[in-house]
Formats: structure tokens, sequence, C-alpha cells
């Protein structure tokens, strides 16, 4: 078992308190922030998807594995977040209305920070109109949205009929991103670009603000 298996497992497993300390020990002894992410703790996440997709597991189960990958994050968040980079532009981000999954958007936040973006958000079950407001309020580049259900994804397009309405839309690119989402959504419903994971979304944002 490499060590990061480790906390693959304690994601798996829940166990918050062993994660949050094997997190830390592994910070303090000087791993990369984003590798202990990368290889420690999204594939435990990955493991619960596919067991609870399988039946293996149910809720409960589901719900502790989530607390142990927050408490991981909450300690990597000021070090991945952390940048003294003049803003290099402005980013409205949260999950759409009806959806309470938070991981991923959290970590595309953190990413994005971390690569010198200034980024707002917003939270999850955000509706249309607070991405519109928020995004005339921080004078955004970008806006954002995650969403994890197929239920929610046509809550994207609500969001950008309303930054249409409020005839903002050519100010700001939209960025999507979550489980359902993809490419060639991205193109049907009018968004200007789909990331599948934060490193992605970091070259994307890039490239849609320079272009
Ligand atoms: Co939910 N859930 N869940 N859940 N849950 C899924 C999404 C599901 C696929 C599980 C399954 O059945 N196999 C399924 C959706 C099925 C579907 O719609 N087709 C599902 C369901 C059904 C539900 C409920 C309806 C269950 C119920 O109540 N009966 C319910 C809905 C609640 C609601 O939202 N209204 C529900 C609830 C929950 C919990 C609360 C228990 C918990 C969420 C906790 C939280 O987020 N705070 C939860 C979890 C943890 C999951 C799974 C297991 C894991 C999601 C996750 O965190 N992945 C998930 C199964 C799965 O995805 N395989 C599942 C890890 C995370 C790092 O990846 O979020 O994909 P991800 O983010 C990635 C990329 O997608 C991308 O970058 C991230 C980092 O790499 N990305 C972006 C994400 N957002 C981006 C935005 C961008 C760019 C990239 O730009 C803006």
């Amino acid at each position: 078992m490499t060590a990061f298996e480790e906390l693959t497992d304690m994601i798996i497993d829940g166990q918050h308190t062993a994660a949050s300390e094997w997190t830390q020990t592994a910070i303090d002894e000087g791993f990369n922030p984003i590798e202990v992410m990368d290889k420690g703790m999204i594939p435990g996440m990955d493991e619960i998807g596919r067991r609870w997709k399988d039946g293996e597991i149910h809720m409960p189960e589901v719900l502790i594995a989530a607390r142990a990958m927050k408490v991981c994050m909450a300690i990597l968040q000021p070090l991945i977040g952390e940048s003294n980079a003049i803003a290099r532009g402005t980013i409205v981000i949260g999950t759409v209305k009806g959806d309470l999954h938070d991981i991923g958007k959290n970590i595309v936040a953190m990413m994005l920070e971390g690569a010198g973006y200034r980024v707002h958000d917003l939270g999850n079950d955000v509706p249309a109109e607070a991405f519109v407001n928020a995004a005339e309020e921080y004078d955004a580049d970008i806006v954002g949205m995650s969403a994890l259900l197929t239920t929610t994804v046509p809550m994207m397009e609500s969001t950008i009929q309303a930054l249409k309405d409020a005839e903002i839309r050519s100010q700001v690119k939209v960025m999507i991103g979550g489980a359902p989402v993809s490419d060639e959504l991205a193109k049907q419903i009018g968004a200007d670009g789909y990331a599948p994971d934060g490193a992605v979304a970091v070259d994307l944002t890039s490239n849609l603000i320079s272009s």
C-alpha cells in the first residue's frame, strides 16, 4: 500500500480524525497539498461514488466520507488558496439551484484561488438571480457553475438565460463542470467551456479570460 492509499482508505471509511491527522502530517513533512488531494483524497470519493452506485453502501456512509473529505480540505484550503499574485481575473462560482453537492466545486474554487484568481464562492443551491447579481456586483470575468445531478443540469441553461435577460451575457464567460456535464452539453446550452477537473478549470479560465 502506498502512503496515499492510507489516506484514501481513511476517506472511504469516514475516519475524519485519522484523515485530518494524516493530512496535517503529510503537509508538515513537506508533501505538496495538490498531490495529497489528487492522490489521497479524490480517489476516496471516487470509490465512494462507485460503491454507492453499485448499491454496496448507503447514504450514511457517503455522508461520513464527505465529512472526512471536508476536514482534510479545510487543512489544504489555506495552502492551495493562498496566492500573492495580483488577481488575474474574477470568478463567481457556485453549485446550481437544487443541488447540494459542493466538494468538487470547492476544490475548483480552491485551485483557482491558488492560481491567482479572485474567487467569490456563492456556495450551493444557488439560484440563477444570485449568479447574475454576483456577476454584476463583482464585475466578474467568469461565471462558473457546478452540477452533480442530472436533474439540476437544466439550471445551468436557465442561469445562462438569466445572464442574457440581465444583458450581461456578453460581458462574462461561462464555465461549467460536474460529473454529468460534458463538452457537448456546454456547446448545447451556450456555455463557453467545460472542465472535467480543477486543473483543467484553471487552464480553461486562463484561456477564456485571454480570449
Ligand atoms: Co450525491 N449523488 N446525492 N450526495 N453524490 C451523486 C452525484 C450520484 C452520481 C451518486 C450515484 O447515484 N451514483 C447521484 C446522482 C445521479 C444523477 O443525477 N444521475 C447522487 C444522488 C442521486 C444524490 C441524492 C439525490 C440522493 C438522495 O437524496 N436520494 C442527494 C441529492 C441532494 C441534492 O443535491 N439536492 C445526494 C446527496 C449527497 C450527499 C449530501 C450525501 C453528498 C454530497 C456532500 C457534499 O457535496 N457536501 C453526496 C455525494 C458525496 C455524492 C458522490 C458519492 C460524490 C460526489 C463528490 O463529491 N465527488 C456522487 C457520486 C459520484 O460523483 N461518483 C453522488 C468528488 C468530487 C471531487 O468530484 O464533484 O465530480 P466532482 O468534482 C470534480 C469534477 O466534476 C470537476 O472538478 C471537480 C474536482 O476534480 N468539477 C468542476 C465540479 N464542479 C466543477 C465546476 C467547474 C469545473 C469543474 O467549473 C465551474
